[in-house]
């Protein structure tokens, strides 16, 4: 039996629907003030989430969907551009979340709250930026909250991003603590990718850009994480007599 010691959250898409209501609209805000007439739709954003990295996903439009790309007068080369781009989305997306168009899902608080209480640790293990996640957290659970969590793994720390397990592995090297004893929170296939290698058992709560996704080998898949009044999904996995998610029904899924 593995005792539960702490609860490792991914940020985007399992915090907060953070890709619908902040990451796409900043990164096309930070696209129109570069001049250039790129535009995600919410159906090429749903491609486009396949890479992990704000950065990288910039990249990986230019190489793989345009067909006649000209670098912009006043760039050296396309890292310069990229940076530039990423930089400028990061302010608009703390903007967002400062402006509170950033909620959480359901069930976040209340979770983080009871784990808190019964003294179950907190982590964050994110590809996201770190400034994302501090504006986030700040604007949903105030300036405090930054200091729930024994480590926030973040974006650019490690040299893999997500599929990769350097994230996961980088956040309980931190919190000193097995896989065994902890239980991550996820909502892509990449997150899960990223944090099966580890032995980390991975709860999976689904939103629209990743519902039709293979979740194969997560311990529990859900439509979210519940709340006494409005009671999750089970779409794969055995959540017992649940119909929200409790600390003890993590300490069932971690043992
Ligand atoms: C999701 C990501 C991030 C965000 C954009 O991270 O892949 O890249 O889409 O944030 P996770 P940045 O699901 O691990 O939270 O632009 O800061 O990368």
């Amino acid at each position: 039996m593995a005792e539960l010691k702490a609860l490792i959250f991914d940020v985007d898409g399992t915090l907060a629907e953070t890709e619908r209501d902040g990451h796409r609209p900043a990164f096309n805000q930070a696209f129109v003030d570069t001049g250039l007439d790129w535009h995600w739709t919410p159906e090429l954003y749903g491609q486009l989430l396949e890479v992990s990295g704000g950065k990288e996903r910039i990249r990986a439009y230019v190489q793989d969907y345009l067909t006649d790309f000209q670098l912009p007068a006043g760039f050296a080369d396309l890292d310069a551009l990229i940076k530039h781009l990423h930089a400028n989305k990061t302010q608009y997306y703390k903007q967002y979340a400062a402006a509170g168009k950033i909620p959480l899902r359901p069930g976040v608080e209340r979770l983080l709250n009871e784990a808190r209480s019964k003294g179950v640790r907190l982590a964050i293990a994110t590809t996201t930026t770190p400034a994302n996640v501090q504006a986030l957290l700040e604007n949903t659970l105030g300036a405090d909250s930054l200091n729930w969590f024994d480590v926030i793994a973040a974006g650019d720390m490690v040299p893999k991003k997500k599929p990769a397990p350097d994230i996961y592995e980088y956040a309980l090297e931190h919190m000193d603590l097995l896989a065994d004893n902890c239980l991550a929170f996820e909502d892509t296939n990449n997150g899960l990718l990223s944090a099966t290698p580890t032995g980390l058992k991975t709860v999976v709560t689904v939103n629209e850009y990743t519902k039709a996704q293979n979740f194969t080998g997560a311990k529990l898949v859900l439509s979210d994480l519940g709340t006494p009044e409005t009671p999750f999904n089970v779409l794969a996995g055995d959540a017992s007599d649940a119909t929200h998610f409790t600390v003890d029904l993590a300490r069932q899924l971690c043992a």
